[in-house]
């Protein structure tokens, strides 16, 4: 695992709540070691209004097919609001279907603040991004650009210019930032998923059949490259 260069952050005990860690993960067996671990928010289902339900079918079979195939790394959805319906959706279909719970968990949170405020380690975060991959516009890119700095944004113009729909990037955490610093964070990978907004470039006006496609070759293409570093 000579890559993914796993900072020495204690990630077992209590959260500044005072609850039990692997309680707020939402697992019971899930185990901590030293397997790498991706958080990743739900792509494309708040600005770029894409359906939730279908969204939702589309993580659990990508992760089923990625945790069938890769060993020893571990998976977390995550999303700000203890109401938030992707991570009911997802865990309710993930109860049902054959996904191995030690590899993959919701949690609730903010994706900047996941050692912090979470108690959690992980190595690599997912962007929800837009095509320029610009800081701002508000949601999950504007909070990971934020705290990511100026540093990333120049590590990330290093890496591309743009994304298209259904691709990602893989950029390293300057360790000047302090996602790295604070957090522990040793790589963002910015994702371009499918857009339903009519306010946002690249509208799919409720293409499903092609919109779907690329939430799947969004989340594949994630998956895959989360994994390149643990080869
Ligand atoms: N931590 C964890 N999850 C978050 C956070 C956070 N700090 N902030 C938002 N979410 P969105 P999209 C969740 O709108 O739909 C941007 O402006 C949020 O609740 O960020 O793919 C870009 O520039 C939701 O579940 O991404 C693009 O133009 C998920 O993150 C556009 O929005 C994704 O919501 C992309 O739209």
């Amino acid at each position: 695992l000579g890559v993914v260069d796993i900072p020495n952050i204690i990630d077992v005990g209590k959260d500044k709540h005072g609850d039990d860690l692997l309680q707020n993960a939402h697992a019971s067996d899930f185990r901590w070691d030293d397997a790498p671990t991706l958080a990743f928010p739900s792509i494309s289902t708040s600005d770029f209004q894409f359906n939730q339900e279908k969204a939702s079918d589309v993580i659990v079979e990508t992760v089923a097919d990625f945790v069938r195939k890769v060993d020893n790394v571990r998976l977390i959805l995550v999303d700000l609001s203890p109401k938030s319906k992707m991570l009911s959706l997802v865990k309710g279909k993930t109860s049902k279907s054959k996904v191995d719970t030690s590899r993959f968990s919701t949690h609730t949170g903010d994706i900047t603040r996941l050692h912090t405020e979470g108690g959690l380690h992980c190595n690599v975060i997912a962007n929800a991004a837009n095509w320029r991959l610009k800081p701002g516009g508000g949601g999950v890119n504007a909070a990971i650009f934020s705290a990511g700095g100026e540093a990333l944004e120049i590590s990330t113009k290093e890496q591309a210019e743009t994304i298209s729909p259904g691709t990602s990037v893989l950029v390293p955490v300057p360790k000047t930032s302090v996602l790295y610093q604070r957090e522990g964070v040793t790589y963002v990978i910015h994702v371009l998923g499918p857009n339903m907004n009519p306010q946002r470039p690249n509208c799919l006006k409720d293409d499903y059949v092609k919109g779907c496609k690329i939430l799947r070759d969004a989340y594949t293409s994630l998956f895959e490259n989360f994994a390149s570093l643990t080869r």
